[in-house]
Parts: C-alpha cells; sequence; structure tokens
C-alpha cells in the first residue's frame, strides 16, 4: 500500500486555492491540475508499506497540539506549481517529531528535507512564460487539529487519495 502523512484542508483554506487554479485555468495556465478533493499538504511520504496500523500506532504516540496554519505566497519546483504557508514553528517542531518516531520504529520514508507546500499544478506550463501569472496570491488559514494518514491509488480517472 503507498502511504503518505498529511495535512487535509477546511474550506477557508481549500476555497482560496481551488479560486487561484481557476483563475490559472482561465488564464490559459495548461497542466495537471491536483483535484479539489486531493489538495493537502504532506508531511512525510512513507511509500509502499505493508502495515498501515503499524503507522498510525506510532503516530498516536506523538504528542500533538492543534495549531495554526496560514498561506503565504506561491512558487515552483521545476514545473511543480505550489502554494506556501507562512513559517510555523509548531508545523517544524511536529515534523521533526513524526520523522524521528517514523526512523525510531523502523517505517521507511522519504528523508528528503520537508519543504511544506501545496502541489496545485504538475507539469504547469504557460505559453512561453518562465513563471505562472499569480497576480492575487490566495489568502487563508485554518486551525490544524488532526494530522491524516493517507493512501495513495492510482485510478481511473488519476489518482485517488483516502484517509485511513
Ligand atoms: P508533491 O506534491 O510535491 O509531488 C503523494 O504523492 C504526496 O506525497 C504528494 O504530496 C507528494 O508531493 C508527496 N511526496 C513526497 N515525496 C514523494 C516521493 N518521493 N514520491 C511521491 N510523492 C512524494
Amino acid at each position: 500500500m503507498r502511504l503518505f502523512i498529511a495535512i487535509r484542508f477546511e474550506k477557508s483554506i481549500l476555497d482560496p486555492l481551488i479560486k487561484l487554479q481557476d483563475d490559472l485555468r482561465k488564464t490559459g495556465v495548461k497542466g495537471n491540475y491536483t483535484k479539489h478533493e486531493n489538495l493537502h499538504l504532506t508531511l512525510a511520504f512513507i511509500g509502499e508499506y505493508k502495515d498501515p496500523g503499524e503507522v498510525l500506532d506510532v503516530m498516536e504516540q506523538i504528542e500533538f497540539t492543534p495549531f495554526e496554519l496560514e498561506l503565504d505566497g506561491v512558487g515552483s519546483f521545476g514545473d511543480i506549481f505550489w502554494a506556501g504557508i507562512s513559517d510555523n514553528p509548531s508545523l517544524t517542531s511536529y515534523v521533526k517529531r513524526l520523522r524521528h518516531e517514523l526512523a525510531e520504529n523502523g517505517i521507511p520514508f522519504d528523508k528528503k528535507k520537508f519543504s511544506p507546500h501545496i502541489t496545485l499544478i504538475r507539469k504547469a506550463f504557460y505559453k512561453d512564460h518562465k513563471m505562472i501569472p499569480v497576480s492575487d496570491p490566495p489568502k487563508g488559514r485554518m486551525t490544524v487539529t488532526g494530522i491524516s494518514l493517507m493512501k495513495s491509488e492510482r485510478g481511473k480517472n488519476g489518482m485517488i487519495y483516502t484517509e485511513l
């Protein structure tokens, strides 16, 4: 089973992200737009793993206190276009403890540095321009009250993410 650990969003964050996607589509930005129900912030990518119960047990051991999450700007990694979030020590501290506990318990995960981003478009391109045009970056905030273990499967119409 392909697994990752993520924050799922409330309307206050989803709506501005969806509005930006709609605006970019209208402007003529092409690419593989993340479906609304798939928008999330990944904290750790585990990949193929046999036992999600074991991962949930580890997650339950980690102290968690609700914290605020706020959108902040947009950016790109190559042709991946994303929305960013404000500097967030509570999130950074949680991710550090999460990854430490995964490692301690022998659960594999992608060790790339944590660069919080919300992927909005893959293979994004806009005519012959280098930059994706954004005049009004999305704004929104929410209180994160829980962290989700997600399963990822390839469906007939793209990826299907299910919370476990
Ligand atoms: P991305 O949006 O930057 O591609 C499900 O694939 C989620 O896990 C996505 O948010 C994806 O990030 C993230 N992820 C992190 N590392 C990954 C990896 N090595 N392979 C696939 N997805 C990864």
